[in-house]
């Protein structure tokens, strides 16, 4: 039986205090953070739904930025003879509710009274920090063969990783039997599933929970009808194996937690491989975003090599390589920009205001001339002066200032911040 479309909504979790993004979580929150040049995170579990034919979605979210709002307001539209619809939910203090989301069951507790307005049969929850392409619906069609209480994504992964996941195991009908939150090293040699040759030969011995979540309405209800159990992870499915049929959908595709700075780099900068893992030229799985009607970028002497350079830019760098460079970016004169991910501007500043800054020796919004940034993210709307040296690297240790945080290596210049002219990281 297939699942009908109008029986499942879609509940992502859009983000606690995003402590592990800051500094990009500065001044937004986690969903609204931009990813690719001219997504926000939160466009890929979205369009993950939409590709999935799963068009009623909650986006819930612990504070409720304006670039966030202005973002869906702006990107999900949807015929008025459609039922579909894209909601932030943001944590509210109401007389009932004196507190934010105490943790992802809470959030979703707090959320139930909106939910519950729809007619639903089941309800997927998704992470609103993972980077993958996935047919929910196959997940959907499988919980309801096998009759399950709740279905959890499963991926498997090597003992390096297995200690930041939930990791489970099931018996020969992928039904779970027992499932640990985050175990520490010396507890993973019990830990081992019987995975495929192939993911064997990879050395992913260990069946991770990937965070996504499909539960029967009912159970649902009955579960979040108890205030103390505040984390899907630590508590609902702990709590739930060995009493609820909980089956475990398998998957093996390309998937990855962006959750913290490395490895949010490091999906920015995989999409500049000859082959991504993760495809954005794929006609069946859009990643969808808004329209900008952005003029197209232009060049001017630069060599641009595996980069990805979105909408409206100016460029007039030497040279601009593996890197991604975001919607209005300006970069000066022979610039170079290697290895890192320019976010680029929310809006273009006129001639006169450029004559004005120049005039009062003020750094135009952009990069400069003669710059050399590698390494490095550059927030959107900064004044990057001429002559500066960002060199992220290993080298580099961990700090957080008024202009910039380092993290992993990585240098972070936070948001509209002003970088003097010969400035050295
Ligand atoms: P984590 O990712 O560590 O583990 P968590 O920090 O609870 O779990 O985050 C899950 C998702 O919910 C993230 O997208 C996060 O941004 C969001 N979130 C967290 N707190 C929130 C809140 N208060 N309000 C709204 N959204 C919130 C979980 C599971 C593991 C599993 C991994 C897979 O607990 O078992 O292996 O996901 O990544
Ligand atoms: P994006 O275009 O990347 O989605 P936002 O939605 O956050 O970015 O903001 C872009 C929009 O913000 C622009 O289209 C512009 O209308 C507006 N904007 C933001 N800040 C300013 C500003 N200081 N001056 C003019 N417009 C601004």
């Amino acid at each position: 039986m297939k699942a009908k479309k109008k029986n499942v909504i879609a509940i992502i979790l859009g983000g606690g205090q995003g402590s592990r993004l800051y500094p990009l979580t500065e001044s937004r929150s986690k969903p609204a953070v931009p990813i690719g040049g001219k997504y926000r995170l939160v466009d890929i579990p979205i369009s993950n739904c939409m590709n999935s034919d799963i068009y009623r979605i909650f986006v819930l979210t612990q504070f409720n930025s304006a670039s966030l709002n202005a973002h869906i307001k702006n990107t999900y539209h949807f015929s008025i003879f459609s039922h579909a619809f894209v909601d932030i939910l943001a944590a509210e203090q109401t007389p009932d509710n004196p507190t934010w989301f105490q943790g992802t069951a809470d959030a979703v507790r707090q959320c139930m009274p909106h939910f519950l307005n729809h007619n639903f049969d089941y309800a997927l929850i998704l992470s609103g920090d993972q980077l993958y392409q996935m047919d929910l619906n196959e997940m959907i069609e499988e919980h309801i063969k096998n009759e399950a209480d709740i279905s959890i994504a499963t991926l498997p992964v090597n003992e390096k990783d297995a200690s930041e996941f939930g990791i489970l195991r099931t018996n020969s009908e992928s039904c779970i039997e027992s499932f640990i939150e985050k175990p520490s090293k010396d507890l993973l040699p019990d830990w081992k599933s019987d995975v495929s040759d192939q993911m064997k030969s990879e050395g992913k011995h260990y069946l991770a929970s990937m965070g996504i979540y499909i539960f029967n309405k009912k159970l649902l209800v009955d579960i979040m009808s108890n205030p103390n159990t505040k984390d899907f992870g630590k508590e609902i499915i702990p709590q739930a194996v060995g009493h609820k049929k909980i089956f475990s959908f398998q998957y093996e595709g390309y998937w990855t937690d962006i959750g913290n700075i490395d490895s949010f780099f490091e999906a920015n900068i995989g999409l500049t491989d000859d082959v991504p893992h993760f495809n954005l030229f794929d006609d069946d799985n859009k990643i969808y975003t808004r329209p900008r009607l952005l003029p197209p970028t232009k060049f001017k002497k630069t060599n641009i090599d595996r980069s990805l350079v979105s909408d409206g830019c100016i460029v007039n760098a030497k040279e601009v390589i593996r890197s991604v460079i975001g919607n209005r970016s300006r970069i000066g004169d022979d610039t170079t920009i290697q290895n890192s991910y320019i976010m680029g501007n929310d809006f273009y500043q006129n001639i006169d205001d450029m004559k004005e800054d120049l005039k009062n020796n003020r750094q135009l919004m952009g990069i400069g001339e003669r710059c050399f940034i590698n390494n490095a993210i550059v927030d959107k709307n900064c004044r990057i002066g001429n002559d500066v040296y960002i060199n992220g690297g290993k080298h580099l240790n961990d700090l957080s200032n008024e202009l910039y945080t380092i993290k992993d290596g990585i240098v972070v210049v936070k948001k509209g911040v002003t970088i003097p002219d010969n400035y050295t990281i």
